[in-house]
């Protein structure tokens, strides 16, 4: 058995000394604060799931001045109580600020890091990522450890609904779609930019999102590559619902296309766009599919891979190892490593794998026919 010592086991002494300014004693070396706050991690979550969820930062945004508890409680039909709870904890969680007044009373306003992510409205927003964390991705978590032993997805559990056809299963009402289109567009609020501008995609004049769902991706390559149009393509209510309520406006340059990827003709294109799609599924289908795409590309295209790639030796992102997990309860794919990415292109028959980190959320992979 490996050993580690104390010292590993606890967070160091530079840790805690930086933190409480305060020398301490070599048993405080003892107190695992990494552990309680992981154990805790939890608690933090569904603390910002009920405030978004509650219309917190939305009331708050609204309001001309900083609120008290009491009016919170008024205006969304709260415990006077327990809102006071809750909004003490986001003033911890540095969600919001507070100030108080002469007679010791508390008013709240937003952080200027909850008015630019958590309110709806804004063009950052992530109130829509955490509507689906909170309604959806968190109940499937809470069977990881069944997922673990079955190597598969938790929607019967989760849901009592049968997860043969893994869209079937993520769409199981109208209602759920739609909120998943949600979340898919509103990450991109925050990191689109980064992966359309990783290459210069400007040589691509056909571009065809696969899977391209609320159209968030096609829309930002039509105002940075203006001599490029856009084939959206995607399920049939997907389509259908991205032209009512994500892609309203009609464009010249953007066009819309029904179908399966699996089973029907892909349009020809001189780029595909993968975003997130890969990651949904084994490296068998992957390979299906990226075989469909080489056999539809125009010669001297290529294909975009966008994906949260892991580290050559595993040993991260956490975020990317996480969300691997992710996939794991919620569907038949992984997270991978850029390494694994170029196997399962050049298996398809593609070359010139070219890998661009972007540090952030999701990096971006570039092969040609
Ligand atoms: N590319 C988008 C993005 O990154 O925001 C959406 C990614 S989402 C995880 C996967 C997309 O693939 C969904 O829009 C889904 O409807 C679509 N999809 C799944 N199976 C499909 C199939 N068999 N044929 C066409 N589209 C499919
Ligand atoms: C998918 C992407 C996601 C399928 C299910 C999903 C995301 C959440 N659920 O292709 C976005 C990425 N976030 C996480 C936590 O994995």
């Amino acid at each position: 058995m490996s050993s580690l010592s104390l010292q590993e086991l606890s967070v160091s002494r530079t840790d805690r000394e930086q933190s409480s300014g305060k020398m301490t004693s070599a048993k405080d070396d003892l107190y695992p604060r990494k552990l309680l706050d992981y154990m805790e991690g939890f608690m933090v979550s569904k603390t910002l799931f009920a405030a978004c969820e509650l219309g917190v930062f939305e009331q708050l945004h609204a309001s001309a001045q900083p609120l008290s508890a009491a009016d919170l409680a008024q205006a969304l039909g709260l415990s006077s109580d327990a809102t006071e709870r809750l909004l003490s904890a986001c003033v911890g969680l540095e969600l919001l600020n507070t100030q108080t007044n002469p007679a010791g009373e508390v008013f709240y306003s937003n952080t200027e890091m909850s008015t630019v992510f958590l309110t709806e409205s804004s063009p950052r927003s992530l109130y829509h990522s955490i509507q689906y964390s909170s309604r959806t991705i968190y109940l499937c978590w809470h069977y990881l450890t069944d997922a673990i032993r079955e190597g598969k997805n938790q929607y019967e559990k989760a849901f009592g609904i049968n997860s043969k056809d893994l869209f079937q299963a993520l769409y199981r009402s109208d209602e759920e779609m739609v909120k998943f289109m949600h979340l898919m567009n509103s990450i991109w609020n925050i990191c689109g930019h980064d992966v359309i501008t990783a290459f210069d995609l400007s040589p691509f004049r056909c571009i065809c999102d696969l899977g391209g769902c609320s159209g968030a991706l096609a829309k930002l390559c039509l105002s940075l590559y203006p001599q490029s149009s856009l084939i959206i393509f995607d399920l049939p209510k997907v389509i259908q619902t991205s032209r009512q309520h994500f892609v309203s406006e009609p464009h010249e340059r953007i066009s819309f296309c029904e179908g399966d990827f699996f089973k029907d003709a892909l349009p020809p294109a001189d780029l595909y766009i993968l975003a997130r799609i890969l990651h949904d599924w084994t490296d068998e289908r992957s390979i299906e599919l990226l075989t469909k795409v080489y056999q539809s590309c125009t010669s001297g295209g290529g294909v975009l891979l966008i994906e949260a790639l892991l580290y050559e030796d595993n040993s991260g992102p956490l975020t990317g190892q996480l969300y691997s997990l992710n996939m794991l309860v919620q569907t038949e794919g992984r997270e991978r490593k850029g390494s694994d990415y170029s196997r399962l292109l050049t298996t398809a028959g593609f070359t010139c794998v070219q890998i661009h980190r972007t540090g952030k959320l999701y990096d971006v992979i570039l092969a040609q026919k």
